[in-house]
């Protein structure tokens, strides 16, 4: 799997749909587009794609561009997915496998597998750096917006340069240069006020959480209706080392895990926690160390799910669990 396989069908390809995943965010959508820009610019049709929305975090940011919920794409010679491990998180988009390249920075998954060309390197912070590191295959000038999409792409998934390496801020430094922004510039573009609706959601998913200590690590369940990334980073900061939330929904069901960042020696969330519970849940699973993410669909065995999932940690951390 190299970057150059991929740069090569991109290169063959005449028109190409760039598609990202459910409640698409800024390390998803934000390159995307930038990808979109320099393929056109090379003469080519491009389009990019969002499964069901784009997160609200993220809208922001992609003000004035063109983004297709859910789009047909059977009309298109290659289909690239950014940030994509599993094919359910694009449903409800039908793909062809044969058109397929993927672009991703999760634990490889069922889409790597399928696709004619992937680079999936899990040990990059962000998706937006490997697709930075794709545009530069094409002899394109960075525009302004350009830079400023693929900073926030960048901001987006290091948790505001907490997670960055020394890749990450040598590419800024280009970047910023660039956009002609300041840095505070583009982190007041991507901070906005936590919407009240979301705010709900975390204050009553706290109201249905289960609680539990194994040894001195603090685990949390609950379920809500939505935002469960967010409501799980808040039980984060609520005191727990490690939240999983569940969102039921008619014949589907989502679940967000986050974990203390400390925990990453002792645990991978996605591998060892989330993934060997697919078959509870009947879908896929996958993500990072510290966050990971699962879509099934049995929405009837959260309860199972989350067991489990408790089972799974309690022999991973050597103690017992005991309810809070
Ligand atoms: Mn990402």
């Amino acid at each position: 799997m190299t970057i150059h396989k991929v740069v090569a069908e991109l290169k063959k390809a005449r028109k190409i749909a760039i598609l990202t995943h459910h409640n698409a965010d800024l390390d998803s959508v934000c390159p995307a587009l930038v990808l979109k820009e320099v393929l056109q610019n090379q003469g080519k049709e491009a389009m990019v794609g969002a499964a069901e929305s784009v997160s609200k975090g993220a809208r922001r940011m992609i003000e004035g561009h063109d983004v297709k919920i859910d789009p047909d794409v059977s009309a298109y010679d290659l289909v690239v997915t950014i940030d994509c491990a599993s094919p359910e998180q694009l449903l409800p988009i039908k793909l062809d496998y044969t058109k397929l390249v993927v672009i991703d920075h999760h634990q490889p998954g069922a889409l790597a597998e399928k696709a004619v060309a992937a680079y999936v390197d899990s040990t990059s912070r962000s998706c937006t750096q490997i697709v930075y590191k794709i545009v530069k295959e094409f002899d394109v000038k960075l525009t302004p917006d350009m830079a400023k999409l693929l900073i926030a792409g960048i901001v987006g998934d290091t948790a505001y340069l907490r997670f960055a390496d020394i890749e990450i801020f040598e590419i800024l430094i280009e970047l910023l240069k660039i956009s002609g922004k300041k840095y505070h510039e583009i982190l007041d573009l991507l901070g906005s006020e936590t919407d009240v609706s979301e705010r709900i959601a975390i204050l009553k998913s706290a109201k249905r959480i289960h609680a539990y200590s194994v040894g001195d690590v603090l685990v949390v369940f609950s379920t809500v209706g939505s935002f469960e990334a967010s409501v799980a980073r808040s039980f984060l900061k609520l005191g727990s080392d490690i939240a999983i939330v569940a969102v039921p929904r008619d014949g589907a069901v989502r679940i967000s895990g986050r974990m203390n960042w400390t925990l990453r020696p002792k645990l991978n969330l996605a591998t060892e926690i989330f993934k060997p519970c697919e078959a509870f849940i009947g879908g896929s699973a996958g993500g990072h160390d510290a966050a990971a993410s699962a879509n099934g669909t049995k929405p009837e065995n959260i309860k199972r799910t989350f067991e489990e999932m408790l089972k799974l940690l309690e022999k991973k951390l050597g103690a017992k669990a005991k309810e809070i």
